[in-house]
């Protein structure tokens, strides 16, 4: 059993060291050593990190580091690339890693080599993508499948959703891609309408295969296609992705249009497996495949790197030194990228779905904080938003700012405003300006005495936030496949360290059971159990609908 990591000789030490230092202005830091920003910047090829705009010290660094080794991050990681069960309420291996094994060294599961059936799922993946890209694969009249309609909700939608998003420039020209999750029949009706019957390709994303909202979906997405173009169609225009054949076969979908993955890919986890199919339709299957590289790249930096060089590494330690000594409970992510704008939603499962657990791997509920709240949006776009907050509310939010270097779209001066306003933010965050500095603004403007008295609070920034710069030279697969590849391992440090098993999801089932007890109240004259509230809302619900 390990020992609860708030007792850790670390954790003292780290505790201690905040008390100390928690009010180090990072001005003053930058001020005193002219390397800081070096001694805080590593990369990885083109992905370069800029955490020296955070509230650290080395002192702060060794003790954090220090921390990984009482936890025994370093085994941690190695059992999860070993293929060992560390998933250990659900008894699984997780080994999203091996979907990405470029070296295809063999990974053991259960005395199985998984290497051979990964490889093959990506073999039968390239040989679809080629024959529907290249117009050998039609649909029921004979015409090119043009437009690919991702079904599925949670993690066999999200990654697919962010990362055909994020990767839009490699898109082929004459194809469109569209994704329906929700159970609202709006989701089904907003790309039905948009779509032609003939041209159109359904790719049902479900693991299990029995996810009430993808199944009403894809149904109701099967009705249209037979209604236009009869049953036979259905094998000329479904495919289905998932584990569980039996199902799939049940459906209605030809189990030889049926892409297969394993129970040790977890949903969030899975855009690297066939559950990504809707991505290489879009990008082709080379340039899916340099995703998967470039997640190898960062799977290979976090296995082999000294943590005091790991990206992944210093991102989670940062994470948790905010989270359980500072207090701070948010963690925003603002990538300065119209394409990247998916990502933070994509990352609040990612994060949230695996780190938002209040009992820990011995069994014991936690007595420190675990995951925190992740949100955020494209750069510029939230400055004009709930960047106020950020700057002047008495909450801090520390940041990832993500920029590329280079855009796809170089369009006059957009993208040097663009990068101007990443660095302008994280300077801003950081520098922060007095009433003093303010007040000497606003006399230098011309007020008089009384409007300078009334304004420089107001005109003021409290300043020490931290910001972690992210460069990244351009958007392309490999790069993408390295930053989400770097956010899996942040969330597994973090995970290591709070002691918990950040790979099931019990906490998604409460409501969904709850939701199939009330259906058939709702649907008829069944009566319940709840609540006065729940009961009443069911009532007037019922009575409106009427
Ligand atoms: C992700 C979760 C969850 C899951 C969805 C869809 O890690 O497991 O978001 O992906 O509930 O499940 P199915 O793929 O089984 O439909």
């Amino acid at each position: 059993m390990n020992k609860s990591v708030n007792k850790t000789m670390a954790w003292k030490k780290l505790a201690l060291h905040y008390r100390l230092h928690k009010k180090d202005e990072m001005k003053d830091l930058f001020a005193k050593d002219k390397n800081r920003a070096e001694k805080y910047t590593v990369n990885l090829g083109n992905l370069y990190l800029d955490y020296s705009k955070n509230r650290i010290n080395s002192k702060t660094m060794r003790y954090l580091i220090d921390l990984t080794k009482e936890v025994k991050l370093r085994d941690k990681i190695n059992a999860m690339f070993n293929g060992e069960k560390i998933n250990i309420t659900e008894n699984r291996a997780v080994l999203h890693v091996a979907l990405r094994n470029r070296q295809n060294t063999p990974i053991y599961v259960d005395g199985k080599d998984v290497m051979p059936d990964i490889n093959a799922v990506l073999a039968k993946m390239k040989k679809f993508v080629d024959s529907v890209r290249f117009g050998k694969f039609k649909g029921a009249t004979g015409k090119k499948l043009t437009n690919i309609v991702n079904i599925g909700i949670g993690g066999s939608d999200l990654g697919p959703f962010m990362a055909t998003t994020a990767l839009k420039e490699y898109w082929a020209k004459d194809m469109k891609c569209y994704f329906i999750s929700n159970i609202d029949g709006s989701a089904c009706e907003d790309v039905l309408s948009e779509v032609d019957p003939e041209t159109t390709l359904f790719v049902v994303v479900s693991k299990t295969f029995t996810t009430i909202e993808t199944l009403t979906n894809a149904k109701t997405c099967r009705k249209w296609l037979v209604d236009a173009l009869g049953e036979p169609a259905v094998a000329k225009h479904f495919v289905a992705v998932s584990t569980n054949a039996q199902e799939v076969a049940k459906f209605g979908i030809n189990t030889e249009n049926m892409f297969g993955f394993w129970n040790f890919v977890g949903g969030r986890y899975s855009m690297w497996s066939a559950v990504g199919l809707s991505i290489a339709l879009m990008i082709g299957m080379e340039n899916f495949e340099k995703m998967l590289d470039g997640a190898n790249a960062m799977d290979l930096h976090f296995k082999n790197t000294e943590f005091e060089h790991n990206i992944p590494v210093i991102l989670g330690l940062l994470g948790v030194w905010y989270n359980n000594f500072f207090g701070f409970r948010e963690h925003g992510v603002i990538p300065y990228d119209q394409d990247l704008r998916f990502l933070p939603k994509y990352l609040q499962q990612l994060d949230m779905e695996s780190n938002g657990k209040f009992v820990d791997v011995n069994n014991q509920f936690v007595k420190y904080e675990t995951g925190p709240i992740v949100f955020g949006g494209a750069g510029t776009d939230v400055q004009h938003s709930f960047f106020q907050l950020l700057h002047q509310g008495t909450k801090i939010v520390p940041l990832d700012l993500i920029v590329p270097a280079i855009s796809h779209n170089e369009i006059g001066e957009h993208h040097e405003i663009l990068v101007a306003n990443a660095l302008a933010q994280g300077e801003a965050m950081m520098r922060g300006k007095t009433v003093k500095e303010a007040a000497a603004e606003l006399t230098k403007a011309g007020k008089t005495k009384e409007e300078v008295a009334k304004l420089k609070r107001y005109k003021s920034f409290r300043g020490n936030r931290p910001t972690n710069t992210i460069v990244i030279k351009k958007l392309d697969p490999y790069t993408l496949g390295m930053l989400v590849a770097m956010y899996e391992h942040k969330v597994f440090v973090q995970g290591v360290i709070w002691n918990i098993d950040s790979f099931d999801q019990m906490g998604v089932e409460l409501g969904k059971q709850m939701a199939l007890s009330i259906l058939p109240e709702l649907q008829g004259n069944a009566q319940g159990m709840h609540d006065s509230s729940t009961n009443k809302l069911i009532e007037l619900i019922k009575k409106i609908r009427k």
